[in-house]
């Protein structure tokens, strides 16, 4: 009995309470490896206790003292470190949840429920808690993110997620969904991923998912549109949907699917003609409406190739491949995988192919636990595996800029980030790069740690900076030697696009005109890797640092590409001066990414157009109150390569929108930070904003959650809580070490 699991594939009746008692959760740190566990035994719970950060990661009370009050920028730096150093965890990075995204959840629910994984009865309670605590407060559906407006795609797959954990279908707020799901035209006008998931449960049949042909796979690495061309999390995710899709697997029919079947449509189930479905879509739902030459091949595909042209031993051939890619993947990542989406695919792939009882199945089952979080509002899933690398990086770099790294206050802390880092450079590629079509990894870092093992440009960037500044401070020692230092740079290296720029994961493999196959509906520029402003800054401010420290290693090359990658940021301007950030919100993350590479070759608002520019942008943007406040429908507006109303059209500029919250503590800090690396003339404007900053400081030294700062693929929203503590006081303390004698309040 596992504690009243909810599975109703026995004859086990669903157990669900109110809610867990949340003094008996605890996070465990296994080297980064973040598992939650419910201590039900009261002699369990007394051994291991609450710490601080799991306190607060749950919002309980940390009755923490009071700090003394603030006077100086540097003393809002000291009490916010003095509060940020009681969340380092164990192994010596910083945690956090890694939520906003709507549609992870629903993945590992219905990878455990058609894997007959049982689920405890205390995460059901508190998925359920967390479901309910962000359906939409006026309709009492869910978006794509939890700050957007109710979706077909939202709504259908955590109202599926409620009914799976347990919860009854005459639950006023499951009336309160179902009606609102049923406004939005029910199941039939959701988008392809959850066509694709309903299948696999057996609550759609498959002939309303539009095709995901793994015969793709098979195409010669040459042909133009070949899939390893495409972003990887695409590739990554088309991968396993594609054989689930080929295969057309499903989940055995249980009560609630059957069930479920009369509750998500507004048709009667047996009449639908599933077929002609496939493209209905909700308009919430249809931020990229798919392109005629995709709507095209559809056609073709499922009129003419699948039902009289695939051969069998076609079909088989394709499936095989997939297969021994999606073994890849899972052993290069010990089963973590690239992220939860890919990760749930592979884990019903493996149950399909490898049978219940298959090791496959029970690392996967193992491994899932890892993108679970719980917080106040209940259990949610992480957009990824963690935030580690990424986060323990730019910590290390607000202490360096406030000028305290040979403060022996604060050398415990940063010794343990150090030796965290050092632990997670990845030492090795992947056995089977060139076989997987993977990038070369050797000295990189990952965003979140090395299980994952996915080198991004800009988290090598900043992680490889953060280990050469404290290594190079007095008192550290050189944990990473100058050999893996290099190794480092030379996988850096390697990420320059034709033009210059830097892109995620990989350098572009083809161009924007792939969006044209852009299957997903829900996200836009998703198909390749796009040249991107916060990427190429982080490598140039990497590759510099370098060559000042080591002059002599491949000097020629790295000159080269910080010449090719600032030209390219400057030509990525928008005409009203800012940059457009993909990763955060949005032109102000975006703005003092590029100030900071324009800073870094000597270029600032005395002397650069550019710079000036970005300046005065971020200026005609500040607040009556000193505070920046940009809204995510801000990072929606870009149209960037191909639109999606119609294809081919040129870019569009995209628009600054105020947040109708009011000034934002991040925002802000990143405000001042990019006028502060660009030489901004003007204090008063600058005082300004870090007076707001040290106005929301708590007598703590913490600052509190406000709006989203992260986004990807233009329309989904993501959480980064460590945030709002890295880059308060990382403008803090370049003010304070700028100017040491100026009052701010
Ligand atoms: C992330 C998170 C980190 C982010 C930065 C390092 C900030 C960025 O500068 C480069 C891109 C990267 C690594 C990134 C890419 C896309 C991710 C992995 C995410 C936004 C976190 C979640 C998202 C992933 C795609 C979610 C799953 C969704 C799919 C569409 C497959």
């Amino acid at each position: 009995d596992v504690n009243g699991a909810v599975n109703d594939h026995g004859a086990k009746r669903p157990r669900i309470e109110d809610r867990t008692d949340y003094t008996r959760w605890r996070m465990r740190d296994d080297d980064s490896r973040h598992t939650w566990h419910y201590l039900e035994d009261d002699e369990a719970a007394k051994e291991w206790a609450q710490t601080v950060a799991d306190k607060y990661f749950l919002g309980l009370p940390l009755d923490l003292p009071g700090l003394p009050p603030a006077k100086s920028p540097l003393d809002a730096v000291k009490n916010g470190l003095t509060f940020f150093e009681k969340l380092q965890l164990p192994s010596g990075h910083w945690g956090c949840e890694y939520g906003g995204p709507m549609f992870l959840l629903p993945g590992v629910v219905i990878a455990w429920y058609v894997t007959k994984t049982p689920i405890p009865w205390f995460y059901a309670t508190e998925i359920k808690n967390y479901l309910f605590a962000r359906a939409h407060p006026e309709d009492g559906g869910w978006g794509l993110h939890i700050e957007g407006e109710s979706s077909v795609f939202g709504t259908v797959l955590n109202y599926t997620v409620l009914r799976l954990v347990g919860v009854e279908a005459d639950h006023p707020k499951m009336v309160k969904a179902r009606a609102t799901l049923h406004e939005l035209g029910g199941a039939t006008h959701a988008p392809h991923w959850a066509k694709f998931w309903l299948s696999v449960l057996g609550v759609m049949k498959w002939d309303i998912v539009n095709p995901v042909p793994p015969e793709l796979w098979l195409l010669p690495d040459w042909v133009p549109f070949a899939p390893w061309r495409w972003w990887i999390h695409i590739r990554q995710v088309f991968l396993p949907m594609g054989y689930l899709w080929s295969k057309k697997w499903q989940g055995e029919e249980t009560e609630t699917v059957l069930s479920l079947r009369k509750e998500l449509f507004v048709e009667d189930w047996d009449k639908i003609d599933f077929a002609s479905h496939r493209n209905t879509i909700h308009p919430n739902d249809n931020y990229h409406p798919k392109s005629w030459l995709l709507n095209s091949v559809n056609w073709l595909l499922v009129n003419i190739w699948n039902p009289y042209l695939r051969p069998k031993f076609l079909a088989d051939w394709a499936e095989d491949w997939s297969s021994e890619l999606i073994d890849m993947e899972d052993r290069n990542t010990d089963y973590a995988d690239l992220a939860p989406v890919n990760a749930a695919m592979n884990f019903v792939v493996c149950y399909a192919r490898d049978g219940p009882d298959a090791e496959s199945v029970r690392r996967h089952r193992e491994r899932a636990e890892e993108f679970l979080w719980v917080k106040d509002e209940g259990l949610l899933c992480n957009g990824t595996n963690g935030v580690q690398c990424w986060d323990t990086a730019f910590a290390i770099q607000a202490v360096m800029d406030a000028g305290l790294t040979e403060d022996p206050r604060w050398r415990p802390m940063l010794m343990k980030a150090l030796k965290y880092l050092d632990g997670q450079q990845i030492r090795e590629n992947v056995e089977d790069q060139a076989k997987g079509y993977r990038q070369q990894r050797k000295g990189a870092w990952a965003f979140s740690n090395k299980d994952q093992g996915y080198a991004v440009s800009d988290c090598v960037s900043e992680a490889l900076k953060s280990v050469i500044i404290l290594q190079r401070t007095p008192g550290f020692p050189s944990l990473v030697d100058d050999r893996r230092i290099c190794d480092a740079i030379d996988t850096l290296l390697t990420y320059s696009n034709s033009d210059g720029s830097c892109s995620s994961y990989e350098p572009s493999r083809a161009g924007p005109w792939m969006e044209m196959l852009n299957a997903a509906e829900v996200f836009g520029n998703i198909m390749v890797e796009y040249p991107y402003p916060e990427c190429t800054t982080a490598v140039v401010t990497a590759l510099s640092l370098f060559n000042k420290h080591w002059p002599d290693y491949r000097a020629d090359e790295i000159h080269r590409f910080v010449n090719r990658a600032v030209s390219w940021i400057k030509t990525a301007q928008k005409p009203h001066g800012g940059w457009y950030g993909s990763w955060g919100i949005c032109f102000t993350y975006a703005t003092m990414f590029a100030l900071e590479s324009l800073a870094s070759i000597g270029e600032t608002y005395e002397n650069s157009e550019y710079a000036k520019k970005g300046c005065d942008f971020l200026i005609s943007k500040q607040r009556e109150d000193g505070g920046w406040s940009e809204c995510y429908k801000a990072s929606q507006t870009l149209v960037s390569g191909i639109s999606s109303a119609n294809h081919l059209q040129a870019c569009e500029t995209g628009e600054y929108i105020e947040h109708p919250s009011g000034s934002q503590v991040v925002m802000t800090a990143w405000a001042v930070i990019g006028l502060l690396k660009a030489k901004y003339p003007d204090v008063e404007s600058i005082k300004k904003g870090l007076k707001l900053i040290m106005e929301r400081q708590q007598p703590n030294g913490e600052w509190l959650q406000e709006a989203i700062e992260g986004v990807f693929n233009k329309s989904c929203m993501i959480s980064y809580p460590n945030y709002k503590f890295v880059f308060p006081i990382k403008a803090l303390g370049m003010f304070a070490t700028k100017y040491p004698d100026e009052k701010v309040i």
